[in-house]
């Protein structure tokens, strides 16, 4: 982009102005004219780089940390994703967190709550089960849970069951960045439960039905859990009836079931099939969005450069990279599920889209 427009600042150093900025600096001020065009960019700039991080290359080392660390030691047994970009704020992508956790049967992390949304996403093992404000949540693969900002939450993995990882996804930085963060552990370390097992699912996932008499103020979703069956069969049946987006394939968002709104007011969640075969058009919007393929095979172009994709592989998008997917088999579906902050992008008044005109990027 071209900085020597009208209209933008364009001052050339001279040895009188470097005094005065010295000057200005051991006041602990400067002149807006140094900076205003790193501070206001034509466009948005993500530190952000796109990222893939291989399962393959992840999971023994995730194993590794069940004889390393303790859950009562760690607090949470977890392995973080790292984007060279933003080192500094444990984020994965834009002012978001993920990791993947793992427990083996019988254990239990200590409850605690946060200010900051998290949601898990089920990758391997059977028997995992989450409490959110004494509601007990059982969970299988690639079923998708939320612990919202505020409620009390630990993990667990039955006696009966074999060892989990799930991935955590979080607007750690985020809230961080909004210096808003309060953190308590339980005083009971594992609270009690006070509802029927999977209490909130019987309640809230009847589809397209709302329970009668039911009151609800808090501003994320009652449902706590969206199960892969339901979710799967959905998205086969939306997709074999409609286009679905021209950028995403058929994508349906997890909504508040009372609201139709996100799951969360910082967190969004997606799932979205691609046919076989699909490779979608390029676009590009405000906000970041943290992948994990549920299913299949395949790639993804991001900012121009190609990423290849398989099962149980997480990937990023940051905000404003042209992204476009495509399914890598020509017989099996392919499926992506996504976190995002997209709800902060439109609560804020910040969302934006464009399609690439050419429809493909080059690589
Ligand atoms: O399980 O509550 O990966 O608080 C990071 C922070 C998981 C959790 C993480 C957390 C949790």
């Amino acid at each position: 982009m071209r900085e020597d427009v009208a209209g933008r600042a364009n001052v050339e150093d001279t040895p009188e102005l470097r005094a005065y900025y010295g000057e200005l600096g051991r006041l602990d001020a400067g002149a807006l004219w140094t900076v205003a065009n790193t501070i206001e960019p034509w466009e948005p700039k993500s530190a952000s780089v796109p990222m893939l991080w291989r399962y393959g290359d992840l999971r023994a080392h995730v194993l590794r940390a069940l004889d390393l660390v303790t859950p009562e030691r760690a607090g949470r047994r977890v392995v973080y994703l790292v984007n060279p970009g933003r080192r500094d704020v444990a984020a994965a992508v834009g002012w978001l967190y993920t990791g993947l956790q793992v427990m083996n049967p019988g254990e239990v992390a200590s409850s605690h709550r946060h200010s900051s949304s998290a949601l898990r996403f089920i990758m391997e093992g059977a028997g995992a089960y989450t409490v959110v404000d004494g509601h007990r949540i059982t969970l299988g693969r690639n079923d998708f849970v939320l612990t919202p900002n505020g409620t009390w939450h630990e993990h667990g993995v039955a006696a009966e069951g074999t060892t989990c990882i799930w991935q955590d996804g979080l607007d750690i930085p985020l809230v961080n960045a909004m210096e808003a963060n309060f953190f308590e552990v339980h005083p009971k370390l594992v609270q009690d439960v006070g509802f029927p097992v999977d209490d909130t699912s019987a309640t809230f996932a009847a589809p397209a039905l709302r329970p009668e008499g039911v009151a609800w103020g808090k501003p994320h979703s009652p449902l706590l859990k969206y199960e892969w069956g339901p979710t799967y069969e959905s998205l086969v049946r939306y997709a074999a009836k409609s286009a679905g987006s021209p950028f995403d394939g058929a994508l349906m968002h997890y909504t508040n079931p009372l609201t139709g709104g996100p799951v969360m007011p910082t967190i969004g969640a997606a799932m979205q099939l691609l046919r076989p075969g699909e490779a979608t058009r390029a676009h590009r919007h405000t906000g970041c969005a943290v992948y994990q393929v549920a299913k299949g095979h395949g790639y993804s172009v991001i900012a121009g450069q190609r990423f290849d994709w398989g099962e149980r592989d997480i990937f990023c998008v940051p905000s404003w990279a042209w992204h476009e997917h495509a399914n890598g088999s020509a017989g099996e579906d392919a499926c992506l599920f996504q976190f995002n902050d997209l709800p902060v992008m439109r609560s804020l008044g910040l969302y934006r889209e464009e399609a690439l005109s050419d429809g493909y990027q080059g690589v």
